[in-house]
């Protein structure tokens, strides 16, 4: 796909899109960076859906690690049933956090075992895969080999857990990478597999200039080895290296006559920046020499820590589920989900997770204000129009056109207020517009951030727009201004309608509390009530077309309903959570 076309053609690109996760290990629960990730894609997904694109969202579980049968063996369980007791967790962790996956991979299920072998078979069949004797720098606390440099660079330590490096020796099957460095080289530095930040894509590429050597694409099956893991195809007495089996995931699910659409259309690979070389060297050679099309886009974000300190095991200072889910119980499970995306490390930068960041930015950005605004304006319509929408306006205040705000600005003045900049003019429906062509040009470029800003954006210009006009003030004055009433009406006209759309870009990020808003508005006609999951009736730029066809509508009710957002406490401590078992 065209990326420039794309980016200017987000509303009516019709191209599928396909988003997926790693596939985390099920060696232990799930923590803030795997919902993290997820929680990204979700994201994305769900603004991809809005703008009227066909969707497929995969995240699931990497099941046959070394560490997989070890932990098992520790907790008195077989391999599988320990991989099932965390996938479980890892499938109630991303229910609570109210993912929209499409699907939910294991490794250890046969569609993707079946597929993956084929694969493997064909690069066997095709000579990429020999067999070699392979002597590396192993580091088993991740099952990889590093190379030369890097294992030096690191003092001969894992440079993710500090543990020492064993060297080894072995007779493996290899993957001949080499004989892809050019075509890597010329595919990201053009930007037809998209690494990024741009700071990764450096990085990758100045590994790969100092050249590739070959992949190792199983391991040797030792005595006393625990019965898990996927054999090689021809050869018993190696298995399927996890990782080369894992990677395959992303095309074992979607590789049958139904979804092959998704991988011909965009496709989307998240992760942290630990595994962004598999990602965005590996995996895209495995695929060239498979004769399919690379990924597009190769996203490894940064790492969250906690309080300032980066979490590890040995310090036992993950940040878990039940910590989120505390939160949430607290300040509702969307602020979490907002306070994650628009906080966390989705650059090249670590983002800390700390209580009292988190308190601040619920209270800046949610209850002072997309909660205030909405329930601001919820308000007004119940005091002075009924509960009811009382007409449209074409979302334009000025000197120029129409009286509205100069009704508004007298009505200041006879109550003894002046504004400060009279001759200001709002152009909202305008304002509105451009926010949602930059909502989606954030998008294409995985800004979520600055996507979910562009909704921000016009909470605060309708706020600004609030204090400027004052409506409270030109309501007490109706019956001596004979423009009066219109007047009112054009300005909460315009606050609600900006704030329908801006709650449409905030969705994304916080679907339940904007399905709330959209049911005190009476905006239902927005969803569609048999997809729970942001099913939404129209693209974007149908549904965000101000006054048309899903716009507000005169009449239309508005129930006043609790507060999106109670304020928080900036006193009160972090939420206590029992310490895992
Ligand atoms: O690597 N901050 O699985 P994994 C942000 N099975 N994200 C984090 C994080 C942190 N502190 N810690 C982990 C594997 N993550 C392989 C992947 S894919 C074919 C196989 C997230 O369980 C982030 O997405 O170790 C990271 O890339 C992933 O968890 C690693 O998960």
């Amino acid at each position: 796909m065209n990326y420039n076309l794309a980016m200017s053609n987000q509303n009516t690109d019709h191209t599928p899109y396909y988003i997926t996760t790693p596939i985390y290990y099920v060696n232990d629960r799930p923590h803030i960076g795997h919902c993290y990730t997820t929680l990204i894609a979700d994201v994305a997904a769900r603004a991809q859906r809005l703008i009227g694109r066909d969707v497929f969202f995969l995240t699931g579980t990497d099941e046959h690690a070394e560490k997989v049968s070890k932990t098992a063996a520790e907790n008195d369980k077989t391999p599988y049933e320990w991989a099932t007791i965390n996938a479980d967790r890892f499938k109630a962790a991303f229910d609570f956090m109210n993912f929209s996956n499409d699907d939910f991979v294991r490794t250890t299920e046969d569609r993707h075992k079946s597929k993956a072998v084929e694969y493997i078979t064909q690069l066997k069949d095709a000579g990429i895969i020999t067999l070699g004797d392979y002597e590396g720098w192993y580091d088993p606390s991740q099952e990889e080999y590093l190379t030369e440099m890097v294992a030096k660079e690191n003092d001969f330590k894992s440079p993710v857990t500090g543990r020492d490096l064993e060297k080894r020796v072995e007779q493996n099957w290899f993957f001949d990478l080499p004989r892809y460095e050019p075509w890597l080289l010329e595919q990201i530095e053009s930007d037809t597999i998209r690494v990024l930040p741009e700071a990764r894509k450096n990085e990758v590429l100045g590994r790969l200039k100092q050249g590739l050597r070959p992949v190792p694409v199983s391991r040797q099956i030792k005595e006393g080895d625990a019965d898990w893991g996927i054999q090689m195809p021809g050869d018993d007495s190696h298995r399927i290296y996890v990782w080369i089996e894992a990677l395959c995931n992303y095309l074992t699910i979607v590789d049958n006559d139904e979804r092959q659409k998704y991988w011909d259309g965009e496709v989307v690979h998240l992760m942290a920046k630990d595994i962004i070389w598999f990602h965005a060297i590996i995996w895209p050679a495995m695929l060239n020499a498979l004769g399919k099309t690379p990924p597009q886009t190769v996203y490894a974000h940064a790492y969250w820590i906690a309080e300032g300190t980066k979490m590890s095991k040995s310090l036992g200072n993950f940040v878990e589920i039940d910590l989120l889910q505390a939160y949430a119980e607290k300040h509702s499970l969307d602020a979490v989900r907002w306070f994650l995306t628009t906080q966390g490390p989705l650059g090249a930068n670590d983002s800390d997770f700390a209580h009292s960041r988190f308190v601040e930015v619920y209270n800046a950005d949610l209850a002072n204000s997309v909660g205030n605004s909405t329930s601001r304006v919820g308000n007004m319509f119940n005091k002075y129009f009924d509960g009811k929408v009382s007409g449209t306006c074409n979302g334009e205040f000025g000197f120029d056109n129409g009286t509205s705000l100069q009704t508004a600005l007298i009505a200041l003045e006879n109550a003894g207020k002046k504004s400060d900049d009279p001759d200001r003019t709002y152009k909202i429906a305008e304002f509105t517009s451009q926010a949602v062509v930059n909502a989606c040009d954030s998008l294409s470029k995985m800004d979520l951030d600055a996507m979910l800003d562009a909704g921000r954006s016009i909470v605060r210009h309708v706020d600004d727009f609030i204090s400027f006009s004052a409506p409270f003030t030109l309501a007490k004055q109706l019956d001596t201004l004979e423009d009066g009433t219109h007047a009112l009406s054009s300005i909460l006209y315009s606050c609600g309608e900006a704030l329908r759309i801006a709650s449409l870009l905030l969705s994304p990020a916080m679907p339940e509390k904007m399905a709330e808003l959209w049911r005190n508005w009476n905006c239902n006609h927005l969803v569609d009530p048999d997809d729970a999951n942001s099913g939404f009736v129209a693209p974007l730029s149908e549904l965000a077309k101000w006054n048309g066809d899903y716009g507000l509508k005169p009449g239309q009710e508005i129930i006043k309903g609790e507060a999106l957002f109670m304020r928080a406490d900036t006193k009160e401590p972090a939420p206590e959570i029992e310490p895992a078992s």
